[in-house]
């Protein structure tokens, strides 16, 4: 593992278990079938989904009364790490289940609702995604169209949700939309319902092994049971996007690490004027500048970690680490591409992929510039968001 400045002596005994684990099922695994995944944009998502769910990847952190393995937010964190040293589609599969289907239904539901689903979930048995990005523009969620009228001991809701991770493949979507009185409320919503339809994303050149598909509410019924009880507002949606910003902050540096190695590995193999290209100083100075921003982030995780265990942490510091994690990881991947020459732009080699994959990383969760602005909002007062 890549770990210059020896992060892992700073975890526990049981998370660098953890972790090892984690890293040695998905080179068993997954590793294997990733490039064939990526090229034909064609990924077996309730396979993987069980295999997630047999290593406890799904909704870790949560107790495990309701069927989850009970971790350490840290250990959470790592787990994201060696997904997504794999591959970023990978690691939202997992974030979307766990983060935004998951966490919601735990924090905000009713325990009928978390015995319901969460061991289902948890398993893999059940894929759920999470309905917030409008078309309209996904940094302003406040703005959404989307109704749930009541009638009756129903909802009926209608609108339509745009970028939505696994929705063509999912038993459940948890759709958020406004009630009668404008309030923003989240709903468990079983994709088998009439007037429920999610059609397929194509042509995505990012995050192919990841399906997305948008979700269309034709007058879709649901009973007033399905809604969330115990969240009402923005803040509903915002505090799950904590959690998975959190797991992506992680999540990166394994995409850096998996460019970093691949590129050290080749410069050192490529010769040019009869040296390997790793002799000089123009590569040497881009393979210093991939480590040096790998080792900072790590330990930008991992205090991010620290804090979250022990109830400190604060959604302005997460945007502040998925910012700048997912920004080094993106720019460490053109770097890497760009050291492969030529090779760097076919998928023989796994730099492109994940350099196409960040692109996506740093858009979605809030894109780089919003995270700027919610920081730059928590340290002056002042909101130059809208
Ligand atoms: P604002 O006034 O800031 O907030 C409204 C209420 O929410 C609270 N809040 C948060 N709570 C928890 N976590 C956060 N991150 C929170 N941010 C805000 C806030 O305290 C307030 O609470 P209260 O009690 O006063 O009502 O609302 P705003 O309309 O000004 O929001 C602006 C902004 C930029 C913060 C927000 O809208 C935003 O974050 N925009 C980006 C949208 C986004 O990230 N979408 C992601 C969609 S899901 C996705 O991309 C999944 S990808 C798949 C994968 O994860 O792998
Ligand atoms: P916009 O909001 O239109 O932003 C466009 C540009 O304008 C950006 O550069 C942005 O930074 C800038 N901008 C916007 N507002 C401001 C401002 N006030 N000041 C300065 N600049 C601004 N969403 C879900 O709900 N569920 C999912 O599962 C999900 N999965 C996704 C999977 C993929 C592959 C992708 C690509 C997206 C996914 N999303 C999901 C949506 C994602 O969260 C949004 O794409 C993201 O929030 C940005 O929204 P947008 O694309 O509408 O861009």
């Amino acid at each position: 593992m890549l770990d210059y400045l020896k992060v892992s002596d700073l975890l526990t005994p049981d998370e660098r278990l953890m972790r090892e684990s984690v890293r040695s099922f998905i080179d068993a695994e997954l590793m294997p079938h990733i490039e064939e995944w990526f090229d034909s944009g064609d990924v077996p998502t309730r396979d993987i989904m069980l295999k997630l769910g047999e290593m406890g990847l799904l909704g870790p952190n949560l107790p495990e009364e309701y069927g989850c393995a009970g971790v350490s937010g840290t250990a959470y964190g790592a787990m994201m790490y060696e997904l997504e040293r794999c591959d970023s589609g990978l690691r939202s599969t997992a974030s979307v289940q766990g983060s935004l289907v998951m966490y919601p239904i735990y924090a905000y539901g009713s325990e009928e609702q978390r015995r319901t689903y969460l061991p289902e979930l948890a398993s893999g048995r059940m894929i759920g995604c999470f309905g917030l990005t409008e078309s309209d523009g996904g940094s302003d969620p406040g703005a959404m169209r989307t109704r749930a009228r009541r009638d009756g001991d129903h909802y009926v809701l209608n609108g339509s949700k745009m970028w939505i991770t696994n929705s063509p493949v999912a038993d459940i979507a948890l759709v958020w939309a406004k009630d009668d009185a404008g309030d923003i409320r989240g709903f468990i919503v079983p994709t088998d319902t009439p007037g429920f339809s999610a059609p397929k994303i194509k042509r995505k050149m990012s995050l192919r092994a990841s399906v997305t598909g948008e979700i269309v509410l034709e007058d879709c019924r649901v009973p007033a049971s399905s809604m969330l009880p115990n969240v009402k507002g923005l803040k509903g949606p915002l505090g799950c996007l904590t959690q998975a910003r959190y797991g992506i902050a992680w999540g990166a540096l394994g995409a850096l690490e998996a460019v970093y190695n691949a590129t050290l590995t080749y410069t050192s193999d490529r010769t040019t004027f009869g040296k390997p290209i790793a002799s000089r100083q123009l590569v040497q100075d881009k393979l210093v500048w991939m480590l040096s921003e790998h080792s900072k982030g790590l330990l930008l995780a991992w205090r991010l970690g620290t804090l979250k265990d022990s109830g400190q942490l604060n959604y302005a510091q997460v945007s502040l680490a998925k910012r700048n994690n997912v920004r080094v990881a993106l720019q460490g991947a053109r770097l890497a591409r760009e050291l492969h020459g030529g090779n760097g732009i076919t998928t023989e080699y796994p730099v492109i992929r994940h350099m196409l994959n960040l692109e996506t990383v740093d858009t979605y969760e809030g894109t780089h510039d919003i995270h700027t602005l919610i920081v730059g909002r928590d340290i002056t007062g002042q909101n130059a968001l809208g």
